[in-house]
């Protein structure tokens, strides 16, 4: 009997370390550990034998009968976790799900745009301050205090005082306020782009915001003149409006710059004919531009009887407004995803 039960045993672990699969392990239980299986009816030939045998028999069936039932429950449990494993682990077969990216926004790709152009031109990219003095944002700029240009650029005054205890700092109404910085940390040569965000005072309509950026571009060296300019501003227009784009200047009143102007382009829209976009008149004004004043650039630190420059500033949100088709500056603050999404 004892060598009976032992050999049962030895099956029983035999078959249960090759179950892979719970209809194996079902199969199992039925064959050994039911009413009816293997170990009960050998549990039941216990009555035959003889008290002395029984007793010891019976005493090792129960061992071997609760070690079989433990080792059962055990591997139950591990084909479960191996189970909750495989349902958990990812169906490659599936459709990838879409991931949310984020996108730039009109002006930033504008912003780059312009950026790519004129590093290849040899230009450096810099930078600026928001809250500026009024020193750098006007006076400097050949626009003292009593000049009426200073009408033309109403922005926000800021109520605390600078390092020399004077009420002058403001918002910058232009990005031109970086021309004196630069000129005064760089020196002459100098080629450099400056993008940033500009505030005004503003009563605000489709073409004008408070808070609106610009490109400006500065060049120092000796002999810059006036065809050295309108070569750069010609490339840019067609960089960014196609090759057979046309440009013309007309005079424009900067106080910063002499002479000034503001360069038109064809429009994009109509080709020259004239469109609504160009009010009929087949050109686009972009950008005012002119000849550094020479007190700009003693301002800046830097002698103009031995070096003359060049100037101009872009309108980003006008340029982003006309290479996207955008009717409303004020879309550009609004925070609305509806157009954002859309570049
Ligand atoms: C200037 O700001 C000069 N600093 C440009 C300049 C630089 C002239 C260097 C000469 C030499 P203006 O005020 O025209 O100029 O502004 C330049 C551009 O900024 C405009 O053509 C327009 O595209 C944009 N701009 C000005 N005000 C607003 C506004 N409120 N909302 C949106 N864009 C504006």
């Amino acid at each position: 009997m004892k060598d009976k039960l032992n050999n049962l045993r030895n099956k029983f672990l035999q078959e249960l370390s090759e179950v892979k699969d719970i209809n194996y392990l079902r199969s199992i239980e039925l064959k050994y550990l039911s009413r009816k299986g293997e170990l009960s009816e050998m549990l039941h030939e216990l009555k035959d034998l003889g008290d002395d045998l029984r007793q010891e028999a019976g005493i090792m069936a129960n061992r071997i009968k609760k070690e079989l039932q433990e080792k059962f429950l055990e591997a139950e449990k591990l084909l479960n976790e191996d189970k909750v494993q495989a349902t958990s682990s990812p169906d490659v077969t599936l459709p990838g799900e879409k991931s949310f990216h984020g996108h730039l926004n009109p002006i930033t790709l504008v912003q780059n745009e312009l950026e790519d152009l004129f590093t290849s031109l040899g230009f450096s990219v810099i930078d600026g301050p928001e809250l500026e003095s009024d020193y750098y944002n006007f006076t400097a700029l050949n626009v003292p205090p009593s000049h009426p240009a200073r009408d033309m650029q109403d922005t926000f005054y800021v109520d605390s005082k600078n390092k020399e205890g004077q009420f002058d700092l403001l918002m910058r109404t232009q990005t031109s306020s970086v021309q004196i910085r630069a000129m005064q940390k760089y020196g002459a040569p100098l080629k450099a782009v400056i993008p940033g965000r500009c505030f005004r005072n503003e009563a605000t309509d489709a073409r004008h915001e408070h808070t609106f950026y610009q490109v400006e571009g500065l060049v120092i060296d000796k002999d810059i003149n006036f065809s050295n300019l309108k070569s750069f501003l010609e490339i840019v227009g067609q960089r960014l409006f196609g090759p057979n784009t046309k440009m013309r200047m007309r005079p424009k009143f900067f106080p910063f710059v002499e002479p000034g102007n503001n360069a038109e382009y064809t429009c994009f829209l109509c080709r020259g004919k004239g469109c609504r976009v160009c009010k009929y008149t087949g050109w686009l004004e972009i950008v005012g531009a002119g000849l550094v004043h020479p007190e700009v650039l003693r301002a800046g630190g830097i002698d103009p009887d031995v070096y003359s420059g060049l100037a101009f500033g872009f309108g980003l949100n006008r340029l982003a407004m006309l290479k996207y088709n955008i009717n409303d500056v004020r879309l550009f603050n609004s925070n609305d995803l509806k157009f954002l999404e859309q570049f």
